[in-house]
């Protein structure tokens, strides 16, 4: 099982050192690490054990300013080397890179007291008993990098500790923090990082996280050899033809497109090393992300990173706080929720009942991000999922609004949600047109129906003759119950004498190819004004159209005539 160790602890302890004897490769390869004789950037080796398994080495700066890239270095190990100087014992390095790991959930390593050749007997007594009370649990081991006392030892702990250690996460979606990006003539840009899981093949279609840019792989190495496919845990680089070193480096995520939200918060559950404040401006460190963020405090032990660009997280993973100095860190409950402040969906994502959390509808695709396995306990329509309750009181709030709806047209829009469409069907309403209706509900007029049957004698008294009308709400109950057609500037005629008058400009039309404004004004009996209002409907209604003094029939209309 591929497996990769991080080295930590405080500057000038011998880490890199420790590196070179057990592997033979000085990763301090910068002219200024070399120069000023620190680690300034991540270096990798690759470590052979005795039964010929091998390990990545990551080996990472010590010094307090770079404490930044320990924790880019770190994500994703899955044994921690920590190196102590017999001679000084631990410094605030080695607290701090410890605590780190400890948010990062990386519980096991070994300890590697170094420099004994340098120190007596008793000062690695005393150093020993430190490190054992600081890493309860962890071997230790005595080392000399410039004698290789103890080199051996040190390996082997290695390697029965890398027996013990499992892989959860061969079978999760490609995730690829990426750490370095280099342009390597001949191949392009490459990318390398710990895979955190998934697989990675030549030939893969992969998307840069969050740029949102698709790439190809065209070949994958693990320790500089050509693989056909590389595996959760591995060391990888990562050739991607088409891509500018410049455009990708630390911070991007090589993922399998679609599979992790890309989100501007994550809820996590708060460790904290010091007390947070509500509000507080932290850098929050994510894979090998390093994001500026404000902590939103919600209940007792959980919060809302809110961050100033996206990520792309999962359920799970962990992240650490950071300003000045390791603040604290956290474990994501939820890698794309809403603005909220909610502490009891916290607590139920906390203890796993994802179906408790859902109440609005949320897409399925975008929950496998927080659901172990299939969701039960939720309703579901085309791709929604959303709670009983939720539905329940979406028919309550529409029953509701509709009993408030005017009486004349006792509907209400349709609430213009993604989700509507697939909504619709389980709601025991009645869809027209844009509204929805209680099934079979029909416009009443309350308390004016003797009004209305008034006004629609009148209209019927009046023919073909316009009636100005102000009410609008007679106006609109007549109109639909199909009794009244509205004509212009506030004029109506009753629906009888529209459809007289239609079909006299039919007939006319039909039998002379057109009629003027004076023809039908004889023809039906009725003032200028009145006509032409009525032709102007009939215009409206795509009946008819101008045609210099005249109308002609539309194609439309005359066809079905
Ligand atoms: N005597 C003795 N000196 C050592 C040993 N290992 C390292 N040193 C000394 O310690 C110095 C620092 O060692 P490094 O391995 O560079 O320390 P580091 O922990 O990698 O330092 P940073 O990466 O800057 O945090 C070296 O330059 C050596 O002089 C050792 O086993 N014995
Ligand atoms: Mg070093």
């Amino acid at each position: 099982m591929p497996l990769t160790v991080g080295t930590a602890g405080h500057i000038d302890h011998g880490k890199t050192w420790l590196v070179r004897a057990l592997t033979g490769k000085d990763t301090d390869r910068l002219p200024e690490e070399q120069r000023r004789g620190i680690s300034i950037d991540l270096g990798y080796a690759p470590l052979e054990l005795v039964d010929g398994r091998r390990l990545s080495l990551i080996d990472v700066p010590g010094h307090e300013r770079f404490v930044r890239t320990m924790v880019a270095g770190a994500t994703g190990i899955d044994l921690f080397l920590l190196v102590i100087d017999a001679g000084e014992g631990a410094r605030p390095q080695t607290h701090e890179h410890l605590a780190i790991l400890r948010l990062l959930g990386i519980e096991r390593g070994v300890v590697a007291l170094t420099k004994i050749d340098a120190v007596d007997a008793e000062t690695i007594e005393l150093a020993e008993e430190e490190a054992r009370e600081l890493v309860q649990g962890a071997a230790i081991v005595r080392v000399s990098a410039r004698t290789g006392d103890g080199i051996d030892n040190l390996r082997s702990e290695l390697g029965r500790l890398a027996d013990d250690v499992e892989h959860a996460r061969a079978d999760a979606p490609t995730r690829l923090p990426v750490d370095r990006s280099i342009s390597i003539p001949g191949f392009g840009t490459v990318v390398t990082g710990t895979l955190w899981s998934g697989s990675v093949a030549a030939g893969a279609r992969l998307r840069l996280e969050p740029s949102g840019r698709d790439v190809r792989v065209r070949s994958v190495q693990v320790h500089d050899c050509d693989v056909e496919q590389a595996d959760a845990g591995q060391r990888v680089a990562v050739s991607l033809p088409g891509v500018e070193r410049g455009d990708v480096g630390r911070g991007e995520t090589l993922v399998a497109p679609g599979a992790y939200p890309r989100s501007f918060r994550l809820d996590v559950v708060l460790h904290e090393l010091v007390p947070i404040a509500e509000n507080a401006r932290v850098h929050v460190h994510h894979g090998t992300a390093d994001l500026p963020a404000r902590v939103v405090r919600v209940g007792d032990r959980f919060a809302q990173l809110r961050l100033d660009r996206p990520v792309v997280a999962a359920r799970g993973d962990r992240v650490v706080l950071r300003a000045e100095t390791t603040l604290g860190g956290g474990a994501v409950l939820d890698p794309a929720p809403g603005r909220h402040r909610d502490a009891t969906r916290l607590e139920l994502l906390a203890a796993g009942d994802i179906a408790a959390t859902i109440h609005a509808p949320v897409r399925m695709d975008a929950l496998h991000h927080v659901l172990p396995e299939e969701l039960s306990g939720a309703e579901r329509a085309g791709p929604w999922v959303f709670s009983a309750d939720w539905l329940e009181e979406l028919e309550g709030d529409l029953r509701a609004r509709i009993a408030s709806a005017d009486p004349i047209d006792p509907g209400v829009p349709v609430p213009g949600a993604p989700w509507m469409a697939d909504v619709l069907p389980l709601l025991p309403f009645e869809r027209r047109g844009s509204r929805l209706y209680l099934p079979g509900s029909t416009p009443t007029l309350e308390g004016r129906a003797v009004e209305a049957e008034a006004l629609a004698a009148e209209l019927g008294e009046a023919g073909m003759r316009a009636t100005k009308l102000d009410d609008e709400k007679l106006a609109r109950f007549l109109e639909a119950g199909g009794r009244l057609v509205r004509l212009g500037e506030g004029y109506v005629v009753g629906a009888e004498a529209f459809e007289i008058a239609r079909d006299v400009v039919l007939v006319e039309c039909a039998a002379e190819g057109g009629i003027t404004l004076a023809r039908f004004r004889d023809l039906a009996g009725t003032g200028r004004r009145d006509a032409q209002l009525l032709l102007e409907r009939l215009d409206a209604d795509g009946v008819t159209r101008r045609v210099g003094d005249r109308r002609v029939l539309r194609r439309d209309a005359a066809r079905a005539h």
